[in-house]
């Protein structure tokens, strides 16, 4: 019994939503609207769910929530730790009450605080690399959303640091961790000094949107739209599970948002 609990707290658990029936009504910043085939989105992330069960994932799966038509993208809502979750207060108005069940969802696992108003924090902007957190100054994160962050981060020895993002919704739209001490970015959205001391794979200049991996573990849930990026993952060693994710980056969503990884 005791190794079973052992065991089961230091498997991976994956939070995911199911797509919203509205999800063709998502909010737009950069990227013009074209139809989303609703039905091959729901496809979609059912090949998604079955990639983080691949890559060693207890999924929870919530019911859709029909009037939010972006609460697929979960990650917007919480930053999952190891010593805390910090729910946030997505930027977006229409976004805002994705977090009452996402801070429900979450209360067995971690203890909670919140991002307050009028501050605002997406949790897509939030790029993780060990103990360096990476904030996404953006149109959803402002100066105050990174100010609270960085009072609850900073008693857990995180060193919290602001990065303007341009030309892209997130900063995760930009760099991921695709490794421990490494990173996937596009220097045309962000910063490349800032990650100067990790090791650093760039996308291929004709993918710009391709900076964004979700990393568990030994592997990396990967959209199959970045064949050329994904071709210099594998030449560093990364075990990459591509995933059709056409539906999402309509969405100007990738892989990273669509659920909460945690141990
Ligand atoms: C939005 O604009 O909020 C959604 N349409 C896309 C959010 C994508 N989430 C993410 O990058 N973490």
């Amino acid at each position: 019994m005791v190794w079973y609990v052992i065991l089961w707290a230091r498997m991976w658990k994956a939070i995911v939503r199911e797509t919203s029936p509205r999800f063709a009504e998502c909010e737009l910043t950069h990227k013009p609207r074209v139809p989303i085939d609703l039905e091959l989105a729901q496809k979609q992330h059912r090949e998604y769910v079955d990639a983080l069960k691949n890559a060693g994932c207890e999924v929870t799966i919530l019911p859709a929530e029909k009037d939010l038509p972006d609460s697929v993208f979960v990650e917007d809502a919480a930053i999952v730790l190891d010593e805390l979750a910090v729910i946030t207060r997505p930027g977006a108005d229409s976004r805002k009450p994705e977090t009452l069940s996402i801070s429900a969802v979450l209360t067995p696992y971690r203890d909670l605080v919140h991002i307050h108003a009028p501050d605002t924090l997406d949790g897509g902007d939030i790029t993780v690399v060990g103990k360096h957190v990476f904030v996404g100054i953006s149109s959803r994160t402002d100066a105050g959303g990174l100010q609270q962050l960085s009072s609850y981060l900073g008693p857990h020895g995180y060193r919290v640091l602001g990065l303007p993002v341009t030309g892209c919704l997130h900063l995760k739209s930009a760099v991921t961790a695709i490794g421990e001490g490494r990173v996937l970015l596009n220097r045309d959205w962000v910063r490349r000094s800032a990650f100067a001391e990790f090791e650093i794979v760039e996308t291929d200049p004709s993918e710009p949107e391709a900076g964004n991996a979700l990393w568990i573990g030994d592997k990396v849930i990967y959209s199959s739209s970045f064949p050329r990026t994904a071709d210099r993952l594998r030449d560093v060693g990364v075990e990459v599970l591509e995933v059709s994710a056409s539906e999402c980056a309509k969405a100007e969503g990738g892989v990273t948002c669509c659920s909460l990884v945690f141990r």
